[in-house]
């Protein structure tokens, strides 16, 4: 099926957005499959209005209700998964399986966030006066501004969306400009589930910006926005940080990553070389979880390289057409990236690194589109290019002797999104979990495709932010405390402060 059925599927109408100024094409085959009007400042200001409108209505409907919206969305999610998957892998190039899951993502965050809907309360806690109680209270925080990546054109989106839409908040999202159309089905979905919903659902409670920089700084300036949750790239982030700061507006960031794994001697490896595997060349190296580095201990190190090695020969089969059953990698989203990988590549082959793969194939077939070979590097030590954070699929492996050592150079990069370790060794387990900077910190499980319960997120220029998972949803909300006096005599003053007049 093609893109106009599958947005016909989906019931997206792109009348009202149709234009000249996003052109979308697929990275999968270099066309154009749509063309759309972006925002302007007055279209801006509007959809900022309706957002903090339907937040100042929204966030007085009950918790549980707003979670009934959600899990209403979640069956509509649940429905319209097939085609969503597929305009995920049309728009950013990821296969099928991976676009689907994609989806499944946002199913998964959908009903975890019901749940937390007769969940999100705050502490009572003791207080030193008599007859006094104290409470924390969390209220619904305002308007959320979300901007998203390509890479994860749907679920990063729904992290926030239904987390925000459970404490009271509205949304406007900024999705990437290369998956608007992504965006667009999903507005689509919250229609339909509008519709179902035993209630009533204020406009501007899901709103979407369409275009480039200039609106996204719109969005990040503007006072009406309590939190700007950004994902993408660290440079990115250093711009959106410091500015919505500036305003006192609150940020969660999750930026770029460095990944790395150690695989230790006790490690079985049958379960990390499929681990890395995936964790390399899933999504064509362009998860920001992805692994980027390995380091081996030098027992192992060239059986391991060697497996890794035959597997990554063996991959030449497995790229393709990411909507063909059987590919495993698809496209990269475009030539910049294909030109950035090429240029880490050849730094890498000056600093000693011996290159398996890394090469563009299928160019006759597909010539507007950047299909390549995932790289497998034998680097001899971390050096600075290894250190750099390159999205493409690009693996560096290196051997270590000793595992401070190698937790030491695994969190010597700028970013601390995800770790893992391989080993049977409880005490190397215990050791790297202790010592790993990351948000994340693996054992015997790849970087990437973290479960939505977890709280999702990094330190250092990874940014800080948590999303989805455990208590994510409080950075949606603004804390309280309330402190009560019942009795009836002259209240206490705290910290033993007397004050008779
Ligand atoms: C991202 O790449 O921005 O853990 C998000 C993972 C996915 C999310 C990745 N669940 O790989």
């Amino acid at each position: 099926m093609g893109i106009r059925g599958i947005l016909r599927e989906l019931g997206v109408d792109l009348k009202m957005q149709k234009g000249k100024d996003i052109v979308v094409t697929s990275p999968i085959d270099g066309d154009v499959i749509a063309s759309l009007k972006a925002d302007d400042a007055s279209s801006m200001e509007q959809k900022i209005a309706r957002c903090q409108n339907a937040f100042e209505i929204w966030r007085d409907v009950p918790a549980p209700k707003r979670g009934e919206f959600i899990r209403i969305f979640g069956d509509e999610l649940r429905k319209a998964k097939e085609p969503l998957g597929k305009l995920v892998t049309m728009e950013c190039g990821k296969i099928l399986e991976e676009g689907k899951g994609e989806v499944q993502e946002m199913i998964d965050i959908c009903d975890f966030a019901v749940g937390l809907s007769r969940q999100i309360g705050g502490s009572t806690l003791p207080s030193e006066r008599l007859n006094h109680n104290m409470q924390e209270n969390w209220l619904p925080l305002g308007p959320i501004g979300v901007i998203s990546a390509f890479n994860f054109p749907v679920a990063v989106w729904a992290w926030n969306f239904a987390l925000a839409v459970i404490c009271g908040d509205s949304v406007i999202w900024k999705p990437s400009d290369k998956t608007p159309l992504c965006a667009l089905a999903c507005q689509a979905i919250f229609n339909r589930a509008v519709k179902k919903y035993d209630g009533s659902v204020p406009a501007g409670l899901c709103e979407i910006a369409f275009g480039f920089v200039n609106i996204g700084e719109q969005l990040v300036n503007d006072r009406r926005i309590a939190l700007v949750s950004a994902t993408g790239s660290s440079r990115m982030g250093a711009i959106v940080g410091p500015q919505v700061a500036k305003r006192f507006g609150k940020t969660l960031l999750e930026l770029g990553g460095n990944n790395a794994a150690i695989v230790t001697p006790s490690a079985d490896l049958d379960v990390a070389l499929p681990s890395i595997l995936f964790g390399a060349v899933g999504t064509a190296g362009q998860r920001c979880t992805t692994t980027r580095r390995v380091f081996v201990h030098d027992s192992i190190y060239n059986e391991l390289f060697g497996k890794l090695e035959n597997a990554y020969v063996s991959l030449a089969e497995k790229i393709g057409n990411p909507l063909k059953s059987g590919s495993l990698i698809g496209p990269l989203i475009d030539e910049n990236s294909y030109e950035s990988m090429q240029n880490a590549l050849q730094i890498a082959a000056g600093e000693k690194g011996k290159i398996i793969g890394g090469k563009r194939v299928l160019e006759k077939k597909f010539p507007n589109s950047f299909y390549v070979h995932p790289a497998l590097v034998r680097m001899p030590e971390q050096t600075p290019i290894v250190q750099k954070e390159t999205f493409a699929p690009i693996l560096y492996v290196m051997p270590y002797k000793d595992l401070a050592d190698a937790i030491k150079q695994q969190n010597d990069v700028a970013q601390g999104l995800s770790s893992a370790i391989f080993t049977k060794d409880i005490s190397e387990a215990a050791i790297f979990k202790k010592y790993s900077d990351c948000g994340i910190a693996n054992v015997n499980i790849g970087t990437s495709g973290a479960e939505i319960g977890g709280a999702f997120g990094g330190e250092k220029e990874t940014g800080g932010g948590r999303e989805s998972g455990s208590d994510s949803w409080k950075a949606y909300m603004r804390r309280q405390t309330s402190t009560t006096y019942y009795g009836k005599d002259a209240p206490a003053l705290a910290q033993g402060v007397s004050f008779s007049a």
